[in-house]
């Protein structure tokens, strides 16, 4: 036993105080305060544990070469940038319950990451906290006193952020590409500021003097990174499972939850085995469920449960005030006397700030090839005030989203406000080669899915849905879609400040 006797998983026909179903920023916030608070928690996810390494040695695969574990159950890779210098670069793969889900909904890919640790395997781990001027347009009803003396800081801190060293930035080799986008973006008269970032920077520093395995400096992201990155594996988790109070269940899908006969509730769930078959199914009696499976993934269940009468109560709201943080892509094509360098740390640190001016936040992003490409490369979050709308279609029994590809031109728009102006002060044209055949903007995508069961409208101002004592949304779906800035630390925050309510009043 030993050890090894924490895998056991979710009884089937167990009566449970609570459980939370996801293990992203809002489910491993809920879970570990729950279980702090003395309450036994039982923690689904559908995706696998990510803590056994592959025939490589390593847990995760590298960016350069996806395998079956980079994608959630595809046959091709379905890679964010689709295309290099015109050619398409996606290719077969074995069918598994890999790491990065890319969902197609028309008009729009949404990334996800599938695993224990959700979303904080995969992303950049760019850590911000919105300007508190720019808090009010973001989530009106919430106390924004209360946000940044009390949930911020404790969001920050647990998710253990910090910042670039300045000086080192300057020298770094593999901050090239980043000091091109600060000289281009100060001299169209742009702020570019330094972006936390939840990577150990020591490490990361380690990494630049070739002391240690790289990961940042290997290119390693989308697919997991394997040694630098605090992703939710070394916070949260860890804490979690040092309560004794929290049952892990990965490659566990829930399915339904439904009032059930004696109080509580009736949820279902499908195991998976990694080719994403159902292996066995569970049903468990939960006195109280947390709906964390992200912001489309929560939407999907609620959705579908009030459609097809599991969850009749739950209000018109829900699936509703869905938006993709304005998130569009760009590169530019830099002059044969700025290179921006073949060695690229994969984590971004820094942005140029054009938000209220322009409706623009753009990460100066990487484009970790390992060969000089003299691009610079752009994800901006932009003010787009476009939302769409999950419904249930009940010919396929699925959940679909009204998303539009037309609905980034505003993105677009804003986009520009930075990138034309630099192209104009500089000389330089748009890469056109990165998203297809002359095709200039990545506006196919969203990696910060956000709403569907927007605070205050789905739910109360705590994220307690209509309808139903004892439900709750604690996830990215909660915010009205869009954050100004990269979501997760916003998520974290505002998963903070509802847990602690909770357990103060409904427990
Ligand atoms: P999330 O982290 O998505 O967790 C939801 C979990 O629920 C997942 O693990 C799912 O597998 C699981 N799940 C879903 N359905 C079910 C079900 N039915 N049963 C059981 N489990 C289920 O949700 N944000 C930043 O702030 N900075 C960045 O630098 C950044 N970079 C990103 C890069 C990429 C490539 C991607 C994909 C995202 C990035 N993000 C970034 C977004 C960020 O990761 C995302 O907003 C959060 O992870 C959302 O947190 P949630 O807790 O809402």
């Amino acid at each position: 036993m030993g050890s090894r006797a924490a895998a056991a998983t979710i009884a089937d026909a167990a009566r449970v105080p609570a459980l939370v179903i996801g293990s992203g920023y809002g489910g491993s916030v809920a879970a570990l305060r729950l279980a702090q608070a003395g309450i036994d928690v039982q923690l689904v996810e559908m995706g696998m544990a990510w803590d056994t390494p592959g025939s490589d040695g390593k847990i995760f695969a590298n960016t350069t070469s996806p395998d079956q574990r980079s994608f959630w159950l595809r046959t091709r890779t379905k890679q964010p940038l689709s295309n290099f210098l015109g050619f398409p670069i996606d290719k077969d793969i074995p069918k598994y319950t890999g790491i990065l889900d890319a969902e197609e909904f028309s008009g729009i890919t949404v990334y996800q990451g599938r695993g224990l640790g959700g979303g904080s395997l995969v992303n950049g781990g760019m850590a911000v906290t919105p300007k508190r001027e720019n808090f009010g347009a973001i989530l009106p009803t919430v106390n924004a006193d209360e946000m940044y003396n009390t949930y911020y800081p404790r969001a920050n801190a647990g998710l253990g952020v910090g910042l670039v060293d300045p000086t080192w930035f300057d020298s770094a080799e593999c901050y090239q590409y980043a000091r091109v986008g600060r000289k281009q973006a100060q001299r169209s008269g742009f702020p570019f500021v330094f972006v936390p970032d939840v990577y150990d920077w020591n490490y990361m520093q380690q990494e630049q003097a070739n002391t240690v395995p790289r990961s940042a400096l290997a290119g390693e992201i989308l697919y997991g990174n394997n040694y630098g990155k605090k992703s939710l594996q070394k916070t949260y988790l860890p804490q979690i499972k040092a309560t004794g109070r929290v049952t892990i269940s990965p490659l566990h899908r829930v399915s339904s939850v439904t009032p059930a006969a004696g109080g509580g509730y009736a949820v279902s769930l499908e195991q998976l085995n990694t080719s994403g078959a159902v292996i066995a199914t569970k049903g468990v009696t939960a006195d109280k469920v947390f709906f964390a499976a992200g912001s489309v993934g929560t939407s999907k269940l609620l959705v579908k449960l009030k459609a097809t009468g599991a969850l009749p109560n739950l209000n018109g709201e829900v699936g509703k005030g869905w938006g993709d943080n304005g998130n569009v892509m760009c590169g530019r094509a830099n002059h044969i006397w700025d290179p921006t360098g073949s060695l690229q740390s994969s984590i971004p640190c820094g942005g140029i700030d054009n938000w209220n001016a322009g409706g623009a936040f753009a990460e100066v992003a990487p484009l970790p090839t390992g060969i000089e490409t003299w691009a610079s490369f752009y994800l901006s979050i932009t003010k787009n005030p476009n939302r769409g709308q999950f419904t249930y279609n009940p010919a396929t029994q699925g959940v679909d989203l009204n998303w539009q590809t037309a609905w980034k031109q505003p993105s677009i728009d804003m986009a520009k406000s930075i990138f034309d102006k630099i192209n104009s002060k500089e000389g330089t044209i748009y890469r056109t080669d990165l998203f297809g055949v002359y095709k200039i903007w990545g506006d196919h995508l969203t990696y910060h899915p956000l709403g569907g069961a927007v605070l205050g409208k789905a739910t109360d101002n705590y994220g307690r849905l209509a309808g139903y004592p004892g439900l709750y949304a604690i996830d990215g779906s909660l915010i009205p879609g869009n954050t100004s800035v990269n979501p997760f630390v916003t998520i974290t925050a505002l998963a903070e400040r509802n847990i602690e309510k909770i357990i103060a009043t409904d427990f």
